[in-house]
């Protein structure tokens, strides 16, 4: 059955992980794991929440300024997004874009890939697209293509940069940077602002930002056959400002032990599993770190608050 290898190899992956992030000090799980088909599901429910902002504030800057992202960005390249998911934002460069010689969306979710490839083929027949479910925090390895992948634009929208510490955001750009060396990058940034925006946007009053963040749990059930008592732990969402972050934890209600694959975890009344970090910056912060990287800011687009910013990267 071809993808079986890659699935086997991706659990056991996903045990080390675990076991590894719960047997550290401060407990943590990579966030990249809250992402399966459910979560995949409820991160897209999330995006629809009035104070979940990021989304709408990110489209709203792309539908405002689109044509001249594409003039700016030019004709002729190979699409390549990060992260695609569900690829809503993306329709509009697609339709914006001349000339496109293929569109590879690359993304760590299977479920998400299929759903929008789908979706895509039936609304951009003429479009050659190549998905690709992979994981960004490994090196970018792309299908050959006949196409020339020189002149290709990246795309990796959503802010999802910001899951990451600066030195693995570095990284990360650094590994875009061996795709393509000349490549430019549209990537979308959070951007620093009132702090009980933040937290609401995290702490959502219908509870999907704490289901999504449960879900893991859930997950390490089902695929690792832990016994995780989900009922025992609680979402929270705080802002640190020292780090300049919001983070996701999952905090034990009381003294309990869970066993995973053969190993206990013991969890103290109020310990938590730090489950995401999503990283707010300013506008000069974030150039200074893609600077690391060698790109540079060529261009950046904000809303009228300045709650979020697209910017254009170029080597
Ligand atoms: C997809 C990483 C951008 O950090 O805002 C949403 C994920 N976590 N609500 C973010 C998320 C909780 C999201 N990113």
């Amino acid at each position: 059955m071809p993808g079986s290898e890659v699935q086997v190899v991706q659990d056991v992956e996903f045990l080390d992980d675990v076991i590894n992030g719960l047997g550290q000090d401060q407990k943590t799980l990579p966030s990249k794991y809250l992402y399966d088909k459910t979560g995949s599901e409820l991160f897209e429910e999330i995006c629809q929440l009035g104070e979940y902002y990021p989304t709408r504030t990110e489209l709203a800057i792309m539908e405002t300024h689109i044509d001249e992202m594409s003039r700016t960005i030019g004709p002729d390249h190979v699409l390549l997004e990060l992260g695609s998911g569900a690829s809503v934002k993306t329709r509009l460069l697609l339709q914006s874009l001349s000339h496109l010689a293929a569109y590879v969306p690359f993304d760590i979710s299977e479920s998400a890939l299929d759903e929008a490839v789908t979706k895509l083929g039936e609304e951009f027949p003429h479009l050659h697209i190549h998905p690709v479910c992979g994981d960004f925090m490994q090196e970018i390895s792309l299908p050959d293509l006949d196409v020339d992948y020189s002149g290709s634009v990246t795309y990796f929208p959503g802010s999802t940069i910001g899951n990451l510490t600066h030195d693995k955001a570095v990284e990360l750009l650094q590994r875009i940077r061996r795709v393509d060396e000349q490549s430019d990058l549209l990537l979308g940034v959070d951007l620093e602002k009132d702090r009980s925006v933040l937290l609401n946007a995290y702490n959502d009053s219908e509870g999907v930002t704490a289901a999504f963040n449960l879900n893991l749990l859930q997950r390490i059930n089902r695929e690792l056959g832990a016994n995780f008592d989900v009922n025992q732990f609680e979402h929270r969402a705080v802002y640190n400002e020292f780090a300049h972050r919001i983070e996701m934890h999952l905090v034990s209600r009381h003294d309990q032990r869970v066993t995973i694959a053969d190993r206990e975890f013991r969890f103290q009344p109020g310990e938590y599993i730090c489950t995401e970090h999503s990283h707010k910056y300013t506008i000069e912060r974030f150039s200074a770190l893609a600077a690391e990287a060698d790109f540079h800011v060529a261009e950046s687009w904000t809303d009228s608050n300045e709650w979020f910013a697209v910017l254009l990267l170029t080597p």
